[in-house]
């Protein structure tokens, strides 16, 4: 279902930030080169944005070392000082939150509740992070009767980040929440089809006081930007969030150059097993909200969902009715439930997987074509009859495809659940409690949610097994990948 209006390109919003963000002061790039930023509602250019690259990085980079020496003002900063200039940050995304709704949907294409939402989220991990400043503690350890031993977690260092364009102001906070809390500076890159909300929060770390040096921003694309961060002697680790296909890269990357400490958070091809005894509707609007939610440009997407044989006409009746009524177009009408996908390439990308899994013989039940004349927006469609082995239940495919798969025995749909080179997230819905931990036991995933899905906590870790990441981002777990333990020993004379 189409929401009335289809034309997104609200002039109002005024675009305040497109320079590179370096030591508290906006650069042009030293290439000279700039890069369009595309309004996917539209397929229009929204502004040009300076394109930083390899000789940006260092320049970047001897701002963050200068951030990081031992006398510097950020590293004698009182833990509690720093938590301070983080809830500061946090509430300045609260106060402008607005502004910088509009702006993400402007760029991204979410409707203008799910930006406001993530930005609610982002302020709170920021918040979550400040609360560890003065928690981060190392511990003593008894060795021997004349010595003393104990460690102490000290900030890795300079932080490369590179984050994708689906979460662009949360993906930001899960970053730097964690990396400031421990002590460390910040190069980040954000996606090159998402910059301008990253830009806008460069301009909030700079208002709430943080030092020159400590975050730095820098717009650019992959192989050049991102390349040089991933590579870089100096960076002394590497957060990403991405695909399996670059998160390899940025492995290769790492041990090419300085062997830099890498976090990885990469795709999913989650399953979300729908079992014979529960409440259909309930079922079915947790399936659809697993795949469509954030036009299903989500790693933990519910790509896959088993259906138990038992109910499984009625939930593809209701499934399709359900889906039928989902309100697509403009994201800044209130109605609106469903923007466009990203960018032009991924809107073919998933347009192909359609085809292929017709070609396949999987069974269209709703949706399967774009959606008006312009902009990247794809309706939401629904494949019953699939089949493990077929691509669209292989691959990630990072668009509003479900596939309803069929199953009737439980053993067997585990190990069809866990048979994917992905492990991110996974779902069960049952009445029965002792399915429920079964399935919460033997899925192979980084996260388990049973009557439930995709619920993320700041509090809670968040990341994938096999080839969906290693390193846990939120919660305790999330500080793990930002420091260092050093053991002191001193002999007691
Ligand atoms: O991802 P890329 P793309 C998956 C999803 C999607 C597919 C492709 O399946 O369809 O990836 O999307 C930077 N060195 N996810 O092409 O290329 C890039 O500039 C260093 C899942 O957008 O991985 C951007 O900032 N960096 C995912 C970031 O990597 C490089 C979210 C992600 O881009 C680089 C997004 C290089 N050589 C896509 N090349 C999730 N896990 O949520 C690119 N980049």
């Amino acid at each position: 279902m189409m929401s009335s209006t289809n034309s997104s390109s609200p002039s109002n919003i005024e675009i305040k930030y497109t320079k590179i963000f370096i030591n508290n002061e906006w650069h042009k790039a030293e290439s000279g080169k700039t890069f369009s930023v595309i309004n996917p509602s539209t397929g229009e250019e929204i502004c040009q944005v300076e394109e930083a690259n390899r000789v940006d990085v260092d320049k970047a980079v001897e701002a963050a070392r200068k951030a990081f020496e031992i006398d510097s003002p950020w590293r004698k900063l009182e833990p509690s000082a720093r938590g301070s200039l983080m809830r500061q940050f946090a509430s300045f995304l609260r106060r402008d939150i607005d502004y910088l709704s509009k702006l993400e949907t402007l760029n991204n294409g979410k409707p203008v509740e799910e930006s406001i939402a993530d930005i609610n989220v982002s302020a709170d991990c920021i918040d979550y992070y400040a609360g560890w400043v003065d928690k981060i503690v190392g511990e003593t350890i008894p060795f021997s009767h004349d010595s003393f031993v104990y460690t102490r977690h000290e900030p890795v260092g300079i932080c490369g980040q590179i984050i994708p364009w689906n979460y662009p102001i949360m993906m930001l906070a899960w970053k730097l929440g964690p990396a400031l809390a421990c002590g460390n500076v910040v190069i980040l890159k954000p996606a090159e089809q998402t910059p301008l909300t990253a830009l806008y929060c460069a301009a909030l770390i700079k208002e709430a006081g943080f030092p020159p040096g400590v975050v730095n921003i820098l717009p650019g694309d992959g192989p050049e930007c991102g390349n040089a961060i991933a590579i870089h002697e100096h960076i002394d680790k590497i957060a990403f969030t991405g695909s399996v296909e670059i998160g390899k890269k940025i492995q290769i990357a790492a041990a090419q150059s300085n062997l830099k400490r890498v976090s990885l958070e990469l795709g999913g091809k989650s399953p979300l097993i729908i079992c014979e005894d529960v409440d259909l509707d309930f079922a079915v609007n947790i399936a659809h909200r697993a795949i469509f939610n954030n036009a299903a440009q989500n790693c933990t997407a519910g790509t896959r969902t088993f259906v138990h044989a038992k109910i499984y006409d009625e939930f593809i009746a209701r499934s399709v009715a359900l889906t039928k009524k989902r309100v697509i177009g403009d994201p800044f009408d209130s109605n609106t439930k469903q923007g466009p996908q990203i960018n032009e390439s991924q809107f073919n990308k998933i347009l192909d997987y359609i085809e292929s899994g017709k070609k396949d013989g999987a069974k269209l039940e709703c949706g399967g074509t774009r959606v008006g004349t312009k902009g990247y927006f794809i309706q939401p469609t629904i494949f019953s009859d699939v089949e493990d082995q077929m691509q669209i239940a292989r691959e990630e495919i990072f668009g509003p495809v479900m596939s309803i798969l069929k199953f009737d025995d439980y053993d067997e749909v585990l190990t069809r659940a866990n048979d994917t080179s992905f492990g991110l997230g996974a779902g069960v819905i049952t009445k029965d409690l002792t399915r429920a931990l079964s399935f919460a036991q033997r899925l192979q995933s980084g996260s388990v949610w049973i009557n439930d899905y995709d619920v993320i906590c700041n509090q809670a870790p968040f990341g994938g097994f096999k080839q969906s990441g290693h390193g846990r981002e939120l919660g305790r777990y999330g500080l793990e990948q930002y420091y260092e333990v050093k053991t002191v020993v001193i002999k007691l004379v």
